[in-house]
């Protein structure tokens, strides 16, 4: 018999039928596969239940995992748990999503464990699911990052952009230009303790990432947000430029203005620049996205680009077409902030990160479009909707509110192909990032994230014309991962819109 009620899952798959009663998952089940996806699913069982599975390479077995590319679009799995579960998936990321699907399916009542039973037919709606964490306003280290990815892409997002230069620290080592760790990691907002990632740590990161099928984007933010560069390397930048909302925004928070070659404590931008008119300023570009495309397997290097108030324009967008340049140079396809494509000839093939608002204000939809026109492609971040660190009410006690309040439900209703007036085919998805002035540990960063994160998850992943699209189903399912979560440890908030269980 098929139930009529949908199953409790998020993001909500293509398709999925919800069947009576359970199957038992006891100390006797065993599960087939040999991809890294069965270890996987074996581990978090364990986690959550206590039970260890007995894995088998030849059958037979209750639960099964087998890899077929013909099964689904990439990406994508098919599930179905009857008196057995067999996860079929596309390729590894599809069986590992499977498997992601059948734990949010596991339940304990009197009987004890066992799965929903269900079919289930599963594919991204986007290529490009991601969030964003700065490392720099606060430092997190390589512990606190792993447990950042299990949580996030176990809502099958799939790209973690790292922040990891800013006004505040520079937190990834650069053997030829070794000051920017030794002279300008130590520190972070608010007097903070800083740090930074030697090489083998990001590589950890990166091979951490890449196990749960998350490709890791390196953002070396220029040519603002350099205050930190002039710590370590005075010569490759500018004064301090105070603007109006520098000195008010600094007054207000008691925070001290940025001094040159100082350590800055402070969250005000627009402040700095490097020295655009400086060949030495080029010759650490490269050198720093030579290193950093040695260590990073994936395709992208991001080179910021926001907020650079205190760059000429045409300063800025000179710098744009170089600095993505030099990226395509060192093979790799350059992302940048909306802002650098006011510049006209950014290197073709740039992918832009949008994170204006859901109705957009001044240049900001121009400068989004010119990334399409250059051959590239754009990635949505609306800030009113996908901005992780804003506060989900007035009073909350984390996060800013200049992007406006973020609820859960304003998380949830936006529609990333409905801000821009661009082809659907130029946007690749969606990223959630989480800036960190406000959050000085992992479990107030979750608390910001979660629940919000799954919001974005759903509208990159899951269908736009899919039944369970709305607010009062998506309430009701993001509602049943609260066991999940507080089984896996994730500190998350228990908005008061959300019917928790
Ligand atoms: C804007 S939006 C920034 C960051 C801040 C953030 C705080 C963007 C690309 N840059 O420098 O951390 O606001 O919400």
């Amino acid at each position: 018999m098929v139930l009529p009620h949908s199953l409790p899952l998020v993001p909500a798959p293509v398709s999925a039928l919800a069947r009576e009663g359970r199957m038992p998952v006891t100390a006797t089940t065993r599960v087939l596969g040999s991809s890294p996806a069965a270890a996987q699913l074996i581990d978090a069982m364990e986690r959550r239940t206590g039970i260890r599975l007995d894995s088998t390479v030849d059958g037979p077995a209750e639960i099964e995992l087998l890899i077929d590319p013909d099964s689904s679009a990439a990406e994508g799995y098919t599930l179905e748990i009857g008196d057995r579960a067999i996860i079929i998936g596309a390729d590894e990321a599809g069986l590992f999503y499977g498997v992601q699907t059948l734990l949010q399916l596991l339940r304990e009542d009197d009987a004890g464990w066992g799965l929903l039973r269900a079919d289930i037919a599963d594919s991204p709606r986007f290529p490009r699911r991601g969030v964003m964490l700065d490392v720099t306003r606060h430092f997190f280290g390589v512990d606190d990052v792993k447990t950042f990815i299990d949580s996030t892409s176990a809502l099958k997002l799939n790209h973690l952009h790292l922040h990891l230069s800013d006004d505040q620290g520079w937190r990834v080592q650069i053997d030829s230009w070794p000051l920017l760790t030794e002279r300008a990691a130590a520190s972070a907002a608010d007097g903070a303790p800083g740090g930074f990632y030697t090489k083998d740590d990001y590589r950890e990161i990166v091979a951490y990432a890449a196990a749960r099928h998350m490709i890791v984007i390196p953002e070396i933010d220029l040519p603002g947000h350099t205050h930190a560069i002039g710590v370590a390397y005075p010569e490759l930048v500018e004064a301090p430029v105070m603007n109006d909302a520098l000195i008010a925004d600094s007054k207000r928070l008691g925070q001290p203005l940025p001094v040159a070659g100082e350590p800055y404590l402070g969250w005000g931008v627009g402040h700095s620049s490097v020295r655009i008119h400086s060949e030495r300023t080029y010759e650490f570009v490269r050198d720093v996205v030579r290193e950093l495309a040695e260590m990073t397997p994936g395709p992208y290097i991001h080179i910021g680009g926001d907020e650079s108030l205190g760059t000429p324009q045409a300063d800025f967008d000179l710098f744009a077409e170089r600095a993505t340049a030099i990226v395509v140079e060192a093979g790799k396809v350059p992302v940048a902030w909306h802002e650098m494509g006011s510049a006209a000839a950014i290197a073709e093939g740039t992918i832009g990160q949008y994170w204006g608002k859901t109705t957009p204000e001044g240049t900001h939809a121009a400068e989004a479009a010119h990334f399409v026109e250059r051959g590239g492609a754009l990635i949505m971040s609306a800030a009113n909707a996908t901005y992780l660190d804003m506060k989900y009410s007035d009073d909350f006690p984390l996060g800013l509110t200049w992007a406006g309040i973020i609820d859960v439900r304003t998380a949830y209703e936006w529609e990333p192909t409905a801000v821009l007036d661009v082809p659907e085919s130029a946007i690749l998805g969606v990223e959630a990032p989480l800036w960190s002035e406000t959050t000085r540990t992992l479990d107030e960063v979750e608390q910001l994230v979660f629940p919000r994160v799954a919001a974005q998850a759903e509208v990159a992943w899951s269908p736009r014309e899919s039944p369970e699209r709305g607010w009062e189903s998506f309430r009701v399912r993001l509602g049943s991962l609260a066991p999940l979560w507080k089984a896996e440890g994730v500190d998350f908030h228990p908005a008061d819109e959300i019917p928790w269980s």
